[in-house]
């Protein structure tokens, strides 16, 4: 198998096992080279009070020019949590410099989730990062990110099929080739997601047990494994199939034990069951 390299663009949260501290292992084990363009550097991820937080927008710049004239090339450009409109622009100029016939540009629009915006985002910001779904292949938001790129109300619940439909098309409509939906529940105890590929005109979906606990970190877990096994070869439906589990198994694993740490997943874990579903091991 050649090697393929994927670039991750968003944030290092030095403690809390989210972001590219996620990315970067996941993705690796995987089998797949990992490079990084770390947008901020924080001490935890934003659950922890009196977090420090560096800005690194000057930096990008100069390393993408570098890059260019290294004439680097991406398998797959995945981003996640962005930390400014600066960013955003940033991003969406990296995508027209490093987009390639058949590589892959995976937009996880890392900025709410039940209901709410993670501190220090704006609906403003939200609009902004819709624009940001023009130029990618596969985006996936959970309902809440979905309604505030929208600029709609957030349903959480009580919605039903044709709901999510309307909002994937939606979605589309904004850009992105593929959108899928995350948080997705028709049935009590179940959870899962719904995508569409507008391409191909189609709808799948895959729905697991509901693990009633919340931990940082998990959508990490989803979009870096969704975004290694696409590289890898997989249909998008595949894919997002065995980033699930994977998250799924990443938080068993977690509340497994009654003195789990709170603050992310022990997807570390779960690493040798990815790797057997994937028949490297
Ligand atoms: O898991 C997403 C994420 C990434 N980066 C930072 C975060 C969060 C979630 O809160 O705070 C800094």
């Amino acid at each position: 198998m050649d090697m393929k390299r994927v670039i991750s663009i968003q944030d290092i949260s030095c403690v809390g096992k989210c972001s590219l501290t996620v990315a970067l292992p996941v993705i690796s084990a995987m089998g797949i080279e990992t490079s990084i363009l770390p947008t901020a550097v924080l001490s935890t991820h934003t659950m922890f009070k009196g977090f420090t937080f560096r800005d690194l927008t000057c930096d990008i710049t100069p390393i993408v020019e570098h890059w260019k004239k290294e004439k680097f090339e991406f398998d797959a450009i995945y981003t996640g949590y962005l930390g400014s409109f600066e960013q955003l622009d940033l991003v969406d100029k990296f995508f027209t410099d490093f987009k390639r016939p058949g590589n892959l540009i995976f937009v996880d629009p890392v900025m709410a989730d039940n209901g709410k915006l993670y501190p220090g985002f704006t609906p403003e910001f939200a609009q902004a990062m819709s624009k940001l779904c023009r130029q990618a292949d596969v985006v996936v938001p959970n309902l809440t990110e979905a309604a505030f790129m929208l600029g709609e109300e957030c349903h959480l619940a009580g919605y039903d099929e044709e709901y999510i439909k309307t909002t994937l098309k939606k979605l589309t409509a904004l850009g992105a080739k593929c959108a899928v939906l995350t948080g997705v529940s028709f049935e009590e105890g179940k959870v899962g997601l719904m995508g569409y590929d507008s391409v191909k005109d189609e709808f799948f979906s895959y729905y697991h047990k509901r693990l009633n606990v919340s931990f940082h970190g998990t959508g990490d877990v989803f979009a870096s494994t969704a975004v290694g096994a696409l590289v890898r070869g997989k249909t998008l439906a595949e894919a997002l199939k065995i980033a699930a589990d994977n998250t799924v198994e990443s938080i068993e694993l977690t509340i497994a034990d009654p003195e789990h740490e709170n603050y992310g997943v022990r997807f570390e874990r779960a690493i040798p069951k990815l790797l057997k579903t994937l028949g490297d091991c």
